[in-house]
Parts: structure tokens; C-alpha cells; sequence
């Protein structure tokens, strides 16, 4: 009876301090301001500023890059690709990521400035399912 009498005391708190309560029973994380551990990444990340198109795929799909850093996307592939922020199709989180857009073969562009510490997924906007053209871009 000692875990539901200590659940019990925690509600208390909660009505009495939402503050409180979060430091002393919910043990969770804050949400914000905890730099250094932006949300994981799937894979194994690469400490690059070059992401290379080819064979329908890119590579490293997923980097790591410091604040601030650039990001250049090389289309080494024998068909355009036309790279964007996700989510597809708004693109409306790393506009950055954006202005790398549509690279025909041979073509190669950067990406804005990369100024905010998070992590930003991008795709092909032309094939947006394929997993192979889709990869992130931590910035920290
Ligand atoms: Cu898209």
C-alpha cells in the first residue's frame, strides 16, 4: 500500500504546485531549453556538410553539423532531384533546407544558413515516399 498512498501524495501536489510537482514525481524532461540532446535520430549520424545524390539515394543520410553551418546537396545522380525541408509537401520546418531545391544532373547547391539547434528531416519533393531520398540534418 506504500506506492498507492505515495501516488496519492503526489496528486496533493499537483493541485496544490504544478512546479513542484514536476521536480519532485515527474522526473520527465522539461522539453525545452536541454541542449546537447536534441530529439535522436534513426541512424548513425556523420559529422559533414555534404550530402551526395546518387543512384535514386543520398549519402550520409543523416549529419551532424555545427550552428550556423551551410549544407551542400550534390546531385550526382543521372535524374533531377529537388530537395526540400519536411514535412512534404508544406516544408515549413528547416526553410533553410529549401533554397538546395531542384538539381538537375551534375548540379550541386547549399542550403541556407542553418541557424536553429534542432534536427530537420528533408526529402525529394518528386518522390517523396522513397526512403532512400530522405535522411535529417542535426544542428547543434
Ligand atoms: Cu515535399
Amino acid at each position: 500500500m506504500t506506492s498507492v498512498n505515495k501516488k496519492f501524495t503526489c496528486g496533493l501536489a499537483a493541485a496544490g504546485a504544478l512546479a513542484i510537482l514536476m521536480a519532485a514525481c515527474g522526473g520527465g524532461s522539461s522539453g525545452s531549453g536541454s541542449p546537447g540532446s536534441p530529439t535522436a535520430p534513426t541512424g548513425p549520424t556523420t559529422a559533414t556538410t555534404t550530402i551526395t545524390i546518387s543512384n535514386n539515394a543520398v549519402g550520409p543520410r543523416d549529419i551532424v553539423v555545427p550552428r550556423g553551418s551551410q549544407v551542400t546537396f550534390i546531385n550526382n545522380d543521372s535524374r533531377p532531384h529537388d530537395m526540400e525541408s519536411d514535412p512534404h509537401p508544406e516544408h515549413t520546418d528547416c526553410p533553410a533546407i529549401n533554397q538546395a531545391g531542384f538539381l538537375n544532373p551534375g548540379q550541386s547547391r547549399q542550403t541556407g544558413n542553418l541557424n536553429t539547434v534542432r534536427t530537420c528531416g528533408y526529402h525529394d519533393h518528386d518522390q517523396d515516399q522513397v526512403r532512400s531520398l530522405q535522411g535529417t540534418i542535426t544542428i547543434q
